[in-house]
């Protein structure tokens, strides 16, 4: 594609409840102390839209690490992502990966995890089978307002939540407006879904259609109607909103 390194923020979201086979796991791991904390790193390429997170999502399928940061601190994240990180200054000893332990992503559904920015502070771990191993840190924050694949997904979870083995309370329906753009209003991600009438995540070509629309739009056009920088335009609020607390980093996903 001719891009050889993708910036991404990765965001810090402290475990704050696993779910009962993760916790098994867990515990079972003497790297870990009880009080570590744990925080799941998903990475945006919209760090700006982090006021309307809603949920997590996880690919069932890959397994993912737990690598310590600190005596304290532990990132969640591929072992691909890792890699990343361990040349970027973001773990102790350059160039090492410090994993104590492999977790599956199916384990992981149902856990929690605090969203410090988002208005849904507390937010539930739901799966996405199309999450790449190959691209970020495998783990994808929510936010229907302004994701169109976050929003088909999120319908998709709600409607079908047996089928997916998930409760349906875990699938957070309640989509605030973060951003507006003069296109199309200020829930830009449902809107973009109607217009090209998408009914599932299965609908490839018209959600990539739509995620192309909603990105240069929200770039270019959008403007903050959420949060601290409200009235500032997209463009600014994405340097704006990086803060140590967060974010894990701006870090580079490179080919190896
Ligand atoms: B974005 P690009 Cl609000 N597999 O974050 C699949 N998708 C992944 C991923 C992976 N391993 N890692 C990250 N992503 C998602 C927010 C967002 C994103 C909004 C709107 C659009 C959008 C909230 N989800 O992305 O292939 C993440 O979702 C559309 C461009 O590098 C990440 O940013 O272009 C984006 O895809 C990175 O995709």
């Amino acid at each position: 594609e001719g891009v050889l390194a993708q910036e991404y923020i990765a965001l810090k979201c402290k475990v704050v409840k696993w779910s009962e086979k993760a916790q098994e796991a867990i515990e079972s791991n003497k790297d870990i102390a009880a009080t570590a904390n744990i925080f799941m790193t998903p990475a945006t390429l919209r760090p700006e839209t982090m006021y309307g997170q809603t949920n997590l999502f996880v690919s069932p399928s890959i397994t993912y690490g737990i690598f310590k940061v600190s005596e304290t601190d532990f990132y969640l994240a591929t072992d691909r992502a890792a890699r990343n990180m361990a040349f970027q200054g973001i773990f102790p000893e350059w160039g090492i990966v410090p994993k104590v332990m492999d977790i599956k992503g199916s384990d992981l559904i149902g856990s929690m995890v605090r969203a410090l920015l988002s208005v849904h502070t507390d937010i539930y771990v739901i799966p996405m089978d199309t999450i790449k191993e190959t691209k970020g840190t495998g783990l994808v924050t929510s936010v229907p307002s302004d994701s169109p694949d976050d929003y088909a997904m999120t319908i998709e979870l709600h409607k079908k939540a047996a089928f997916y083995k998930i409760e349906q309370d875990w699938v957070c329906v309640d989509i605030l407006p973060i951003i507006d753009t003069p296109e199309y209003g200020n829930t830009i991600a449902p809107t973009l879904v109607k217009k090209f009438k998408i009914s599932s995540p299965k609908d490839e070509r018209q959600l990539l259609e739509a995620k192309e629309l909603a990105y240069k739009t929200g770039f270019y056009h959008g403007k903050m109607v959420h949060g601290p920088f409200t009235g500032k335009t997209v463009q600014e609020a994405k340097t704006l909103i990086r803060q140590p607390t967060t974010c894990v980093a701006a870090f580079l996903d490179q080919w190896f």
